[in-house]
């Protein structure tokens, strides 16, 4: 024996190491608002090290287990969850993970601050954060379609920070029948008195133990007539129990046996005259909860780049300890450009997402109508863009960084393959990357979000003046303008021509946008490291996938043969 022990990697301090929130928050906020917010940061960062992530390991230990029924028979369909899941809930709303975006104390600044406070906290939350998603979407759907009296109670339990009123919502959109397309949504919702009953199966339930949801269902009439299709569809808002703590007419048929996020209880229900209010009109279900998968998909975003930054810590401590070859990993060639390529392209990520929580901020918060205005047309188009680009991406790099590990990478013990699985939820979750990037052409078609955005890319672009950078921006800026054209010559293509070139000009739209955004922060913060970084990304850019010669009919013929 030769006594051979490896030393495990170790994360960095998360709020005190991280130079680029750093310079991002110092930024943005005036220098009282950074010493504020910094502060909290820094108390945030000793729980999450002393507290949260004790918190998390008793959830990833404990997974949550479905108790269907009492020693005596009774069913009692409880979800048995470990106490450090109960303890995060806590955590979340005392460090008011969602009451930051409405308490709004930094007017339109307010969501770049939860952004931080959210990405620091998802990787010691063993996806809490999924629960906090909703809860931030049903907010906003209450805060603009919320009755009086929802107002007054639901909303303001949702956005506490005091953990005796605390609540979280759930948001049941996904039947048997269909994830993506919803149109044949079957639960069905009958008028009685001045609520509905609800009748169906939900197939997936994220956070069953919330206190509320928000779902779908179609509004049956006296004569059992409906209208079909997603139109026919009306979103409702339900309690999951009485003031006598029984379950609202919903029994807990199984717990999804999931490849990861396995602390967090997924669930499918059924429900069986479930007592619902109506929110919004009667048939705009869809366009209803689109409010709340808009916030939600903005957190997919951010506990993506929270994982990124977390793993990539991890492989690069470890590439500073591991030895092969008489070399530590970090002085191999092809270690170092692995870890490197990874860092770049999270920075460019991260940068995405802290600006689409900017332009949320603004949009709520803004004075000014017209910045207003064409925040949200913006934040319309880079919302599906910020989920598909930074999900996709972090697959790739994530198992990358998973192999850096060697074998130490595939050992469950290590606690490392949980990163791989738990990653592959980003690219499903809340849409998938076709489905969003359908969502693209559609904030393009219906609400022309494409212009405003290559404005503000041209003039983000002609407003840097550092002379390190005017290569790099005239090379974004041949970019957008081959995108623009590539935009105008499609504008009439057919439909099925268009759907099949989303994919790759919702890529083409996530680089140029983490350009631009890399540069504008690069001349704010002029460090070889920034400069760096931009200069690799961008020599790096994809210019050739979204001029690819699409050939549908030989693509499917290709297919078809292989069957
Ligand atoms: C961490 C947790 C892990 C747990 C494991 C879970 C595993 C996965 C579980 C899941 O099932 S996640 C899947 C969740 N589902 C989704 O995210 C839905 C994905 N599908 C879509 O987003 C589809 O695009 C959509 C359902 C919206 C298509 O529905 P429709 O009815 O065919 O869309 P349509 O007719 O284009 O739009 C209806 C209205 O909504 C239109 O407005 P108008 O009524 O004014 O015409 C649209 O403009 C509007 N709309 C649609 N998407 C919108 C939107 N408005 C704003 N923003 C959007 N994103």
């Amino acid at each position: 024996m030769n006594g051979f022990i490896q030393t495990p990697p170790k994360a960095t301090l998360p709020y005190s190491t991280d130079v680029l929130l750093k310079e991002l928050l110092e930024s943005h906020f005036s220098p009282e608002q950074f010493s504020e917010i910094e502060n909290d940061l820094k108390k945030f960062e000793q729980r999450l090290e002393n507290e949260i992530e004790n918190y998390a390991q008793d959830c990833h230990q404990h997974p949550p287990r479905l108790i269907p029924f009492d020693a005596w028979g009774n069913r009692i369909d409880e979800i048995e969850v470990a106490p450090g899941w109960k303890q995060l809930d806590k955590v979340s709303c005392e460090e008011g993970i969602v009451a930051i975006g409405y308490e709004r104390k930094y007017g339109e600044l307010s969501r770049l601050y939860q952004f931080a406070k959210l990405y620091l906290y998802h990787p010691s939350s063993a996806y809490y954060t999924c629960p906090l998603a909703m809860t931030d979407g049903a907010a906003k759907l209450l805060e603009n379609f919320g009755s009086n009296e929802q107002k007054a109670h639901a909303y303001q339990n949702i956005i506490s920070r005091d953990p005796n009123k605390f609540w979280t919502s759930g948001q049941w959109m996904t039947e048997r029948s269909g994830g993506s397309d919803i149109s044949n949504t079957e639960t069905t919702a009958i008028k009685t008195g001045d609520h509905y009953l609800l009748n169906g199966v939900k197939w997936f339930t994220s956070a069953t133990t919330s206190q509320m949801a928000m779902t779908l269902a179609r509004i049956v009439d006296e004569k059992g007539n409906s209208v079909a299709g997603s139109r026919g569809l009306s979103l409702f808002y339900l309690e999951l129990r009485d003031e006598n703590e029984k379950l609202n007419g919903i029994e807990i048929l199984r717990l999804k046996d999931k490849l990861g996020t396995k602390a967090l209880p997924t669930a499918e229900l059924q429900l069986k005259n479930t007592k619902a209010t109506l929110i919004g009109e009667i048939g705009a279900g869809v366009k209803t909860i689109a409010t709340l998968f808009n916030i939600t998909r903005i957190y997919n975003a951010t506990t993506t780049v929270g994982a990124w930054k977390r793993l990539h810590d991890l492989a690069l401590d470890y590439s500073t300890k591991r030895l092969a070859f008489k070399k530590k990993l970090k002085d191999h060639p092809l270690h170092l450009q692995i870890l490197t390529n990874s860092r770049i392209h999270f920075e460019a990520s991260f940068h995405l997402v802290s600006y689409v929580a900017s332009l949320l901020g603004i949009e709520e918060c803004s004075k000014d109508q017209h910045k207003r205005e064409n925040a949200s047309s913006i934040l319309r188009l880079l919302t599906p863009i910020a989920k598909l680009y930074t999900a996709k991406n972090f697959m790739g790099h994530c198992s990358e960084m998973i192999e850096s590990f060697g074998g130490a990478g595939y050992i469950e013990d290590t606690g490392l393959p949980m990163w791989l699985r738990d990653a592959q939820v980003f690219t499903i979750w809340e849409g998938t990357t076709n489905v969003l990037s359908l969502d693209v052409l559609r904030a393009m078609i219906k609400e022309n979000a494409f212009t405003p955005w290559a404005q503000m890319i041209t003039k983000t672009l002609h407003e840097i003046k550092s002379s390190e950078l005017q290569d790099m921006i005239s090379d974004v800026l041949s970019l957008i303008k081959q995108t623009v054209e590539f935009v105008t010559t499609h504008s009439n293509s057919s439909p099925e021509i268009l759907e099949s070139k989303m994919r790759a000009l919702s890529f083409r739209i996530g680089d140029i946008t983490c350009a631009t955004l890399m540069l504008e922060h690069t001349t704010r913060n002029l460090t070889s490291k920034n400069l760096y970084s931009a200069k690799r990304f961008i020599k790096e850019l994809n210019r050739t996938e979204l001029e690819r010669a699409v050939d549908l009919k030989a693509e499917s013929s290709f297919l078809s043969g292989q069957a």
